[in-house]
């Protein structure tokens, strides 16, 4: 659409209107909405939190946003590929590369991650009986990190400059000399900000789990959603730092004008390995929380201890390190040779072993179990079939030679939606459910939930199944369009039907949030007649959850507390110190700096860049001068304790 004003002419594509429409729209309802019922000091709380559960509903609000924003990219893309030699309005130029990125990149680490780190932060500290997180005020700065670094990806669609090398940037596509637009830096920074905050949460899941554990808690009495958040806590303090120094070189050879990436001395090869060595064990750092959540969801539901406690942590452990010795598959078709191609496909086959395990694991705690099917329980198992499948394609495509044939087809598109979709979404689906009366005091509607599960599931198969078939014919991922005679034409209709499915559930799911709000069915503290500590503290769960601190004694002090002594936990004797709970309008405000800073670099204003590094600079020199603690130890010697 062009329009002129103060003599000029201007351009601006209809999709990109409306979605500004759209936006603004939204946006003014909410102001409306939040104004008329006068939650203001709500917002104020939420947004100076340093609590672990508000924090972690703020994750878990942003990455259902994004999950509608990456959701709809997804149906578009559906709708371009349902037809045969589709012209799809929304595709005008070169949109269809930037919607696939966005899509991509978005449900990865916008979607994926906060679901899973919002979820640790609800449950982990009321698992182990921590009062709070290790560090509260890192944690809200990791978090306003990774808003600061979702904002930038999602912000460079309304600037007309989205993202279009893919969510793996490859180089040399991803360098200057061939997307010389803004899109991909937004991609740098985003990613760069975000894995800060990543970085930073990781840390302090590893010291909250480490030091602040109940007493009597020991490692091997952790339930194995605290588990699984440990080794995926090692698992980004490891390969993330990778990412950020892949995402600095490319920041380099983009803005400053090295060659790693290219010319005599550089290689694109280098960006696939930096790029893999990080990918592939990021996608089981969103997976493994998937298992641990879907353990503590099986093990309550069936009424019985988890099955094979020590082999599901060892499989873990176990998942975790060969996940850093397999990210060649990726690239078998690269030309490594045989005998690496030959290792990496034996490191990939051998992770379905230990993943084995955990599927029998699952199967026999279910196994003369009392299985309740509330909603939680009907994700865990909806997960199971679906995500042997994922396993099954991920050991056809590990045959390094079979590869040749699959690879950067449909085929692929498939697997890694039924493990991502099936591990990750069902995953944070089933913990949303399970962990939401802890968060609010009241559950999500069991009517509303089932049909949000089963308009998924059956969605999900519809939609990802005949993409199988698709790609066994030879459709290429990320084209825009293919002929009639190319034999895909069924299998990719069936497919958007599916999508469309999908779509569906996700508003039920919506729709049962809104309802839930509306009309609250107060539950009680323990309303799925659980297992492990969070269940012991009143719902929504207060700050300093654990006075009196408890004793445990077994891997299910609830469940033996209720069976054996009345539901009463015993007490220690000693107590844990009490990490500080502030409000501070500091993380927020630093959230502003970074988005500031990252825009002076991606538009290339270097007095812009000076001005704020400055300030990030006094923002650091603020921090260290801000002393809560002794404000706070004055407060408390203030009130009398009774
Ligand atoms: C919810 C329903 C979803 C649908 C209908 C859907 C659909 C699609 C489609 C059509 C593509 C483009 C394939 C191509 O052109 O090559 C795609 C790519 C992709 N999707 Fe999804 N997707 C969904 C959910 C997810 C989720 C939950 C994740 C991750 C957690 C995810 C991660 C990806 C990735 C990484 C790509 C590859 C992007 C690239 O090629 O750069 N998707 N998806
Ligand atoms: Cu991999």
């Amino acid at each position: 659409m062009t329009f002129e004003l103060f003599d000029r002419t201007f351009y601006i594509a209809s999709d990109v209107l409306l979605a500004y429409v759209a936006l603004i729209g939204t946006g003014l309802g909410v102001v409306y909405l939040v104004h008329r019922s006068n939650k203001w000091p709500v917002i104020k709380e939420y947004v100076t939190t340093t609590h672990h559960r508000k924090i972690g509903v703020l994750y878990l609000l942003s990455a259902t946003l994004f999950f509608l924003r990456a959701g709809i990219e997804a149906l578009i893309i559906r709708v371009q590929l349902a037809v045969p030699e589709n012209d799809f309005w929304v595709f005008q130029g070169d949109k269809f590369n930037e919607a696939f990125t966005t899509h991509g990149t978005i449900m990865i680490f916008f979607v994926a991650m906060p679901l899973l780190i919002g979820l640790m932060n609800v449950a982990v500290p009321l698992q182990i009986g921590a009062q709070d997180m290790a560090f509260p005020y890192l944690n809200a700065i990791s978090f306003w990190l990774f808003l600061a670094g979702a904002i930038l990806v999602n912000m460079s669609f309304f600037m007309t400059a989205s993202p279009n090398a893919g969510w793996t940037a490859y180089a040399p596509l991803s360098t200057a000399e061939f997307t010389p637009e803004a899109g991909n830096d937004y991609y740098i920074f985003g990613l760069q900000v975000s894995g800060m905050g990543t970085i930073l949460a990781a840390i302090n899941m590893i010291v909250t789990i480490v030091r602040h554990r109940a007493p009597g808690m020991k490692m091997t009495r952790m339930p194995l959603f605290a588990w699984s958040t440990l080794i995926t806590a090692f698992l980004i303090l490891i390969a993330f730092p990778v990412l950020t120094i892949a995402l600095y070189i490319l920041m380099f050879d983009r803005l400053f004008g090295t060659s790693f990436f290219s010319g005599e001395a550089g290689s694109p090869i280098y960006w696939q390995h930096l790029f893999w060595i990080f990918g592939h064990p990021e996608v089981y750092i969103i997976v493994i929380p998937a298992f641990g959540i879907f353990s503590d969801v099986i093990s309550t539901f069936s009424r019985k201890r988890v099955f094979g406690y020590t082999s599901m942590v060892v499989a873990i452990v176990i998942i975790g390190l060969l996940g850093f010795m397999v990210w060649v598959h990726h690239m078998f078709t690269v030309g490594l040779g045989p005998v690496v191609n030959t290792v990496f496909a034996i490191t990939t086959m051998l992770i379905a072993v230990p993943t084995g395990i955990k599927i029998f694991n699952w199967l026999f705690t279910m196994r003369k179990g009392v299985i309740r099917l509330d909603t939680p329980m009907l994700f865990a198992a909806g997960f199971i079939p679906t995500f042997v499948i994922g396993g099954v394609t991920g050991v056809m495509l590990a045959v390094a030679a079979a590869d040749f044939q699959f690879h950067d087809t449909y085929f692929v598109v498939a697997h890694f939606h039924y493990t991502m979709v099936g591990g990750t979404v069902l995953g944070a689906f089933a913990g949303i459910y399970y962990w939401f009366p802890k968060m609010f005091g009241f559950k999500l509607k069991e009517k509303w939930g089932r049909a949000h599960f089963w308009l998924f599931l059956i969605g999900f198969h519809i939609t990802f199944f005949p993409q199988h078939f698709a790609g066994l014919n030879g459709m290429p991922r990320r084209v825009y369009t293919y002929a009639a005679e190319d034999n895909v034409f069924t299998f990719n209709f069936i497919s958007t039907i599916g999508a469309f499915m999908m779509g569906i559930g996700t508003l039920f799911f919506v729709w049962n949030i809104y309802r839930s709000f509306k009309d609250p069915d107060r539950c009680g503290d323990d309303p799925w007649d659980g297992r492990t500590l969070e269940w012991s503290v009143p719902s929504p769960s207060p700050e300093h959850p654990f006075d009196p601190m408890p004793q445990v004694t077994t891997i299910d002090p609830l469940w033996e507390a209720k069976r054996n002594r009345g539901g009463k936990l015993p007490i220690a004797k000693t107590s844990r110190s009490a990490p500080v709970d502030v409000e501070s309008w500091q993380p927020v405000s630093f959230f502003g700096l970074i988005l500031a800073l990252s825009l002076s670099f991606i538009y290339h204003v270097t007095w812009l860049q000076i001005l704020f590094g400055i300030l990030v600079l006094a923002f650091f020199a603020l921090r260290t001068l801000t002393d809560e603690h002794t404000r706070m130890k004055k407060e408390e010697e203030g009130h009398d304790h009774t």
